[in-house]
């Protein structure tokens, strides 16, 4: 099986500086086979500083991180791909996971933040309203979409992966941030094969994020109405 890790990326020049080098040469005792960077308009010399380290870059043509998601499952020739966000949040030594859950079968593969042996970026704070957004979009989620298998505890997030031909299956069209929730939304409607794993989300290296929360959220609600009115 081709494993091909996606590096999304817009504008992400520093914390690229400290996370490559902790990032393995793809290979068999690497999680993948290939790596990719899908670009969303980067203007600060990210693409050229990924160029530089021999990885492809992929422009995209719109704009939004789910357009990424969509311009992989295009363009890039894989039978699974592994999607990684430089900024520091994901943990890369957590790649040969993802591997031993496709490997085991598993159509969509999550790194929770939110199971037992997980720990939270938010974990550090008393007051966690990010988390308890998210595990309300959880609940919402599972009590809406699911019909076997267990409760999938961190349906929001990026770090993931999924075989080539559950995308196809999926059909799926969000361009923004909601690419991840949608994605598992549509999983779970088709029963597909959902595996997940504790992971230890670490604190953004540098630079802003490109989601503000409330506007963000907004579009959550729409995206999981959007799913209940299409039905199975
Ligand atoms: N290819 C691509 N990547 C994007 C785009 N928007 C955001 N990203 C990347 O997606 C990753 C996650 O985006 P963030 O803005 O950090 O969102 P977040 O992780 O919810 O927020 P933080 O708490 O700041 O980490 C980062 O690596 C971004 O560079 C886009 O339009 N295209
Ligand atoms: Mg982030």
């Amino acid at each position: 099986m081709k494993i091909t890790l996606c590096i999304l990326c817009r504008n992400e020049l520093e914390c690229l500086k400290l996370m490559l080098p902790r990032l393995p040469q793809p290979g068999p005792r690497s999680g993948y086979d290939a790596w990719v960077a899908i670009d969303g308009g980067s203007t600060d010399g990210s693409v050229e500083f990924l160029q530089s380290h021999g990885i492809p870059v992929v422009a995209q043509s719109r704009r939004g991180r789910g357009d990424a998601f969509l311009q992989a499952f295009d363009k890039i020739d894989s039978d699974a791909y592994i999607f990684f966000s430089p900024d520091g949040n994901e943990d890369p030594d957590d790649f040969t996971r993802f591997r031993l859950e496709l490997t085991k079968g598993a159509d969509l593969v999550i790194a929770s933040r939110m199971m037992k042996g997980a720990v939270n970026e938010e974990d550090i704070h008393w007051i966690r309203l990010r988390k308890w957004a998210n595990n309300a979009f959880n609940l919402l989620a599972n009590l809406l979409f699911r019909r076997a298998g267990p409760y999938i505890t961190d349906s929001i997030n990026g770090y993931r992966a999924i075989t080539r031909a559950a995308a196809r299956r999926l059909n799926l069209d969000s361009l923004d941030y909601t690419i991840e929730y949608q994605m598992t939304i549509r999983a779970l409607k088709a029963r597909l094969n959902i595996a997940e794993f504790p992971t230890h989300e670490g604190q953004r290296l540098a630079g802003d994020t490109g989601a503000q929360s409330i506007p963000t959220g907004i579009r959550f609600l729409k995206k999981l109405w959007r799913e209940f009115r299409i039905g199975r």
